[in-house]
């Protein structure tokens, strides 16, 4: 019998292109090649699909630098081109006659185009097998209205926020601005689908606020603001339960912001040594430690998700418990928050990734 072939996809017509990559590695440099046969695909930044080649010499990079990125590039770019790459295909028709010869697929993709359920639908397609949330749940996990929706719905303290779309935007903005400072100050005004922490901005008072929404509109023309919380960033992960079982939650970790980042940002977020800190497991009460437990399971299951997710809390100085959001594809670095909880519940990140696999070669393919 063959080995399982699992292939990573990575790259990406995103942002967040670097970061996958480099995801990627760490991802491919943990899986058992003497159990599965590893197949990486890297989408450039121009959307061109690339068989990226076995030499995982290739792949490293120069401690706490992104590897650069060539917009044009044939191939996918790390500290060097990746040779020896074979150019699979541009056009959409070929994507699928590649993954029906993989028996389950790593989309380590962000962003529009990866994180919002396009690439999962892709998957369904194709009947092919794949890490992570599916369609439904990776698409209301990108988009910060519909989760907090669905989180709300579900009984989870959600702090208090306004949409901005588009027309409203264009049609009625001192309406809009009216209606946003009623949430008081300071907020915290995001691209409503952005997958990072790109285009946002913390806004102390009225007289930043065009400039933050205008800034946000440049990634969404769907904005997100909301109310800032006071209180300690908690973070819990999440794994799908094994056969059937209920969804297994990490220790708690919190993250200790340095003094050079104002909040929790996109370097700070992905990069090791930027000046967070990871604490595992968080210094919490035991009761607020099972009603942290207990509300991130909530979550996992009021938007469906399936195999992994992130679930961020604020823990407010009056013991209160606030969701911020749920993550389907959160950072997953070895140094990544979601991959150090559970190291320090006890499962490395070469488990994490078998771990994950083994939840996506038991799925279902087809109608379910
Ligand atoms: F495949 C998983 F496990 F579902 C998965 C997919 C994507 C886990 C984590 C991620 N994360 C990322 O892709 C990223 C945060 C590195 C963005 Cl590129």
């Amino acid at each position: 019998t063959r080995k399982p072939r699992i292939a990573v996809l990575f790259g990406g017509r995103s942002s967040e292109h670097a970061v996958s990559c480099v995801t990627a590695m760490s991802v491919l440099s943990v899986i058992d090649p003497t159990k599965y046969d590893v197949v990486p695909i890297g989408i450039s930044k121009a959307g061109q699909w690339v068989l990226a080649g076995q030499e995982t010499q290739q792949w490293r990079i120069e401690a706490g630098s992104l590897p650069e990125v060539n917009p044009d590039a044939q191939a996918i770019t790390l500290s060097r081109t990746v040779t020896g790459a074979e150019l699979v295909s541009n056009e959409p028709g070929r994507v699928p006659e590649l993954l029906g010869e993989v028996d389950v697929v790593f989309p380590l993709l962000h962003g529009p185009f990866g994180e919002d359920g396009t690439i999962q639908g892709l998957l369904e397609l194709a009947d092919t097998r794949y890490v992570g949330a599916g369609v439904t749940a990776s698409a209301v996990g990108m988009d910060k209205e519909f989760m907090k929706i669905v989180l709300a719905a579900a009984g989870l303290n959600v702090h208090p926020y306004r949409v901005i779309r588009d027309r409203d935007w264009q049609q009625s903005r001192t309406e809009v601005l009216r209606k946003v400072a009623e949430l008081g100050w300071p907020v915290f005004v995001k691209p409503a689908r952005a997958g990072s922490s790109i285009g946002i901005s913390k806004v102390d008072g009225p007289e930043q606020l065009e400039a933050a929404i205008e800034a946000a509109r440049e990634y969404d023309p769907k904005v997100m603001v909301e109310a800032a919380v006071r209180g300690r960033e908690i973070e819990i992960g999440v794994l799908q339960g094994k056969d059937g079982a209920g969804p297994r939650t990490s220790f708690p970790g919190e993250v200790i912001a340095s003094a050079e980042h104002s909040f929790y940002d996109f370097e700070a977020k992905y990069l090791a040594d930027s000046g967070t800190e990871v604490s595992c497991p968080a210094e919490l009460p035991e009761p607020v430690i099972e009603q942290l437990r207990d509300a991130a399971v909530k979550a996992f299951d009021a938007i469906e998700a399936e195999g992994l997710s992130r679930v961020d809390f604020f823990y407010t100085p009056e013991g209160e418990l606030v969701i911020n959001e749920i993550n389907t594809m959160p950072g997953f670095t070895p140094q990544s928050m979601f991959p150090q909880m559970w190291a320090a519940s006890g499962m490395s990140y070469p488990e994490l990734v078998e771990e994950l696999i083994q939840l996506a070669l038991q799925r279902k393919t087809g109608l379910r």
